[in-house]
């Protein structure tokens, strides 16, 4: 009697025990999986992350653990053609515009190896947005021509990402095609699809309109103004069309990675004759069904995936269409295979949908009314001097005119700007791009010219020359006037 009530209580407890265990499993089971866990995952390993170039991306990473990183990628500015007939100097990620495709799962620890290639001529760094850290890692990078800098982070954030370079002037390192995508991978990896690609839209700005031919240089007041003359898919029109085009066959499930590296525009993304079936709205874990058209904003990215149920060429589009059809932004999608007629029927008729070519662009010139200049006193002349200083040219230079080191030469003290200030108005009005040494310290960039009038150049220099310890030279506004007038300075003059 009494060993059985025991026996009893004592399978009771067991019982209890049991059922609190399972609790307790289900609860860990369940745990929300937030930045907090993947800060603390156990990581197994490391190793080099593969980089693909655009339209190709790296393989899933399927149920791999997480590990160590390790990317290496390389800066490189180099001539590449914008349309046929127009060659444009682009700045790059790893060698292709948009950069190298990053594939990493949550939880990654990315150790991240950025190289500035010895021939370029501007500094860089790289501001990923799957980064949790100041910058996102653009405070880390500065890197100069030859070097490399180092820096780590962990992925706590699954998601698509756009990365892009953050270096003065911003937008123009934007616009010259530094940007890419990180695709940081849920636990488990994303289902399995047929096909996955890679695209990037990005607005870009030449002195020259749509077509004009030769090598065109980057127009900063057209980017100001928002107004590109090309709007293309993976860095050039025509970058997917043609023998270029994204291929699939009848019934396959097409994912795109498709982001907006801007700098300005956002792009309101399309494929003509299909239905996105599903899209991972911004990048994010938010999944949208059955969409025809979806936003990606400069700076964002979706994945959007589309099942192709009949064979023919699909049409990728920026859907804001002069863009498409008028500037570049068009890429093609052939599917392959038996027709199914009964998904759609008709006869099919070629040369619709294709790209029409440049919208011929003038900026109509107005011609300011020319102001009567009174002439300033030093102190006025200082204080707007002062205020165009920090809109122009602090960016690069910083606040004190104390500069960065092997990137942007101090204006503070400076005995290249004291020795000569000729030299300094020809580098305001025309740039300065080759070795410098200011201070004892080399430096090998560019600076890009200013755009200024007299009266700005002569206010700007002359607050530089009256302030952090510098001469206190004034810079009058004919002077600049009779500098302007004269042929820009050859680099071996400006740099003796
Ligand atoms: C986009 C970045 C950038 C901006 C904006 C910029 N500079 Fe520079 N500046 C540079 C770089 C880079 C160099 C060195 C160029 C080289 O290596 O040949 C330089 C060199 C100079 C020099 C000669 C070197 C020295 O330190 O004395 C002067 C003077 C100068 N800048 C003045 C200005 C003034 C004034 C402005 C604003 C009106 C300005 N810069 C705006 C990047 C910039
Ligand atoms: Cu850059």
């Amino acid at each position: 009697m009494y060993t059985q009530f025991n026996l009893i209580q004592k399978s009771k407890r067991v019982a209890i025990l049991f059922f609190l265990a399972i609790g307790i499993f289900a609860c860990k089971e369940n745990e929300e999986k937030d930045a907090k866990y993947y800060e603390n995952i156990k990581m197994v390993g490391q190793k080099t992350a593969e980089l693909t170039a655009p339209p190709f991306v790296p393989a899933p990473v399927g149920d791999r653990p997480a590990m160590k990183l390790i990317v290496n990628m390389e800066i490189t500015e180099k001539e590449g053609e914008m349309v046929d007939g127009v060659k444009y100097t682009y700045w790059t990620f790893g060698g292709s515009v948009p950069g190298s495709f990053i594939r990493t799962r949550v939880g990654d620890e990315v150790e991240f190896h950025l190289k500035n290639h010895p021939d370029n001529k501007m500094p860089h760094n790289i501001d990923l947005h799957a980064v949790t850290g100041p910058g996102g890692g653009a405070t880390s990078s500065l890197v100069a021509p030859g070097h490399e800098k180092v820096f780590s982070f962990k992925t706590l954030n699954p998601g698509l990402y756009v990365y892009h370079c953050a270096t003065a002037p911003v937008g123009m390192h934007i616009a010259n095609g530094m940007y890419g995508l990180i695709l940081v991978e849920p636990e488990g990896g994303l289902a399995p699809v047929d096909k996955e690609y890679y695209i990037m839209q990005g607005d870009f700005y030449t002195k020259g309109s749509y077509g004009e031919q030769g090598n065109q240089p980057f127009d900063m007041e057209k980017a100001i103004k928002e107004q590109p003359d090309y709007v293309v898919f993976n860095g050039k029109v025509g970058a997917l069309t043609g023998d270029k085009a994204l291929t699939a066959k009848r019934g396959e499930t097409v994912r795109i990675f498709m982001g907006n590296g801007g700098p300005n525009l956002v792009s309101s993304f399309h494929a003509i004759g299909e239905i996105f079936d599903k899209v991972h709205v911004e990048g994010g874990d938010l999944i949208n069904k059955n969409v025809q058209t979806t936003l990606i904003p400069a700076g964002g990215a979706a994945i959007v995936e589309l099942k192709v149920e009949v064979p023919g060429t699909f049409i990728l589009v920026d859907h804001s269409i002069f863009r498409a059809f008028n500037k570049g932004a068009l890429g093609m999608l052939k599917v392959e295979g038996e027709e199914n007629k009964k998904v759609y029927s008709g006869t099919i008729q070629e040369g619709i949908y294709l790209p029409e070519g440049g919208t011929i662009q003038t900026m109509p010139k107005v011609a300011g009314t020319p102001k009567n200049t009174v002439a300033k006193t030093l102190a006025q002349q200082v204080v707007s001097g002062k205020a165009l200083y920090g809109r122009t040219c602090s960016a690069c230079h910083q606040a004190e005119g104390q500069g960065v080191p092997n990137a942007f030469p101090p204006l503070a003290k400076s005995d290249f700007l004291n020795a000569n200030p000729d030299r300094a108005v020809n580098a305001v009005l025309h740039g300065l791009s080759g070795e410098v040494t200011v201070n004892g310290k080399k430096f090998n960039n560019v600076m890009t010219s200013q755009n200024l009038t007299d009266d700005e150049v002569s206010d700007v220099l002359t607050y530089v020359y009256n302030s952090w310890g510098n001469n206190k030279t004034i810079i009058t506004p004919e002077k600049v006037k009779a500098i302007r007038a004269k042929p820009a300075p050859k680099a071996k003059d400006v740099h003796e």
